[in-house]
């Protein structure tokens, strides 16, 4: 089994209130009907793919509640509830606890610090899990040893400064190989990666998801999307520019899983 070989996923319907979604920069807000179409054709294609998807219900009192990435990290063997380090986004992970146990074999929970889905990079060796300002060392050395007690080996990085996640930089296209910006490819943390560096006015391609043959890409970057299919990979651009206006992209808006029991 692959770490992107996946035939079960959850998603969220957005809520009305998605479109006060937190940005970090101000510019014109999203718009609801554009969010629920690319949230509809997001859902597609991973049927598409082959996935089983749940949709679960809007929560209109968490804006941001569409990004259930934040909340959880999924594996065949256990799901783990974080804390996600906006204050408004703390009390979504509890709105998952109920779906995740009725799933998995077993739930385990943050309990130190704050840690971010979106800073969680789960890679065949090792889960790589980034320090930013969503996840601190205390949610961090928690989360390594619940992955640990897992059997999943985890190493802290640093997420370069004023990036919002460690996957708003970078995402496994195989095994071997990461889609970065030019910046995380500079740095350590990929260390022992093939990486390939999207152009830089194309960075917020890097925020890709392979999902069993299928790379999902971020649509209208067509230098990245050349490169990846040089590269050997099926790519699927999808249309992700309302809900950048809410700094998200496509990883965010699903937990992704294989589960033996589903066929
Ligand atoms: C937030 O700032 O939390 C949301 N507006 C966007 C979250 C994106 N999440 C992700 O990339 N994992």
């Amino acid at each position: 089994m692959r770490v992107f070989d996946f035939n079960s996923a959850i998603v969220r319907t957005p809520g009305k209130s998605v479109v006060n979604g937190l940005r970090a920069n101000q510019g014109p807000p999203p718009v609801l009907e554009g969010i629920l179409a690319e949230h509809a054709s997001y859902i597609a294609a991973l049927r598409a793919a082959g996935v089983q998807v749940t949709v679960l219900d809007a929560l209109e009192q968490f804006p941001d509640s569409i990004f259930v990435e934040d909340t959880a990290l999924v594996f065949s063997q256990a799901a783990v509830l974080l804390r996600p380090g906006a204050p408004s986004r703390m009390a979504e992970a509890q709105e998952l606890s109920a779906t995740l146990s009725a799933r998995f074999p077993e739930v385990l929970q943050l309990t130190n610090g704050f840690a971010d889905g979106g800073d969680i990079l789960v890679t065949p060796g090792r889960v790589l899990i980034g320090l930013s300002a969503r996840t601190n060392e205390a949610g961090a050395a928690d989360l390594q040893a619940l992955l640990e007690s897992i059997g999943l080996k985890a190493s802290v990085v640093q997420v370069p400064h004023g990036t919002l996640h460690l996957k708003s930089d970078c995402s496994l296209l195989d095994e071997e190989t990461v889609l970065a910006t030019p910046t995380l490819a500079k740095s350590e943390v990929l260390a022992g990666f093939r990486v390939l560096v999207v152009p830089a006015d194309e960075r917020s391609a890097t925020n890709a998801i392979r999902v069993n043959d299928v790379v999902f890409v971020r649509a209208g970057c067509p230098r990245t999307l050349d490169m990846l299919v040089a590269h050997g990979l099926e790519v699927l651009p999808l249309p992700v520019s309302e809900i950048a206006k809410i700094d998200a992209g496509l990883s965010c808006m699903s937990l992704r899983w294989y589960d033996p029991l589903t066929t």
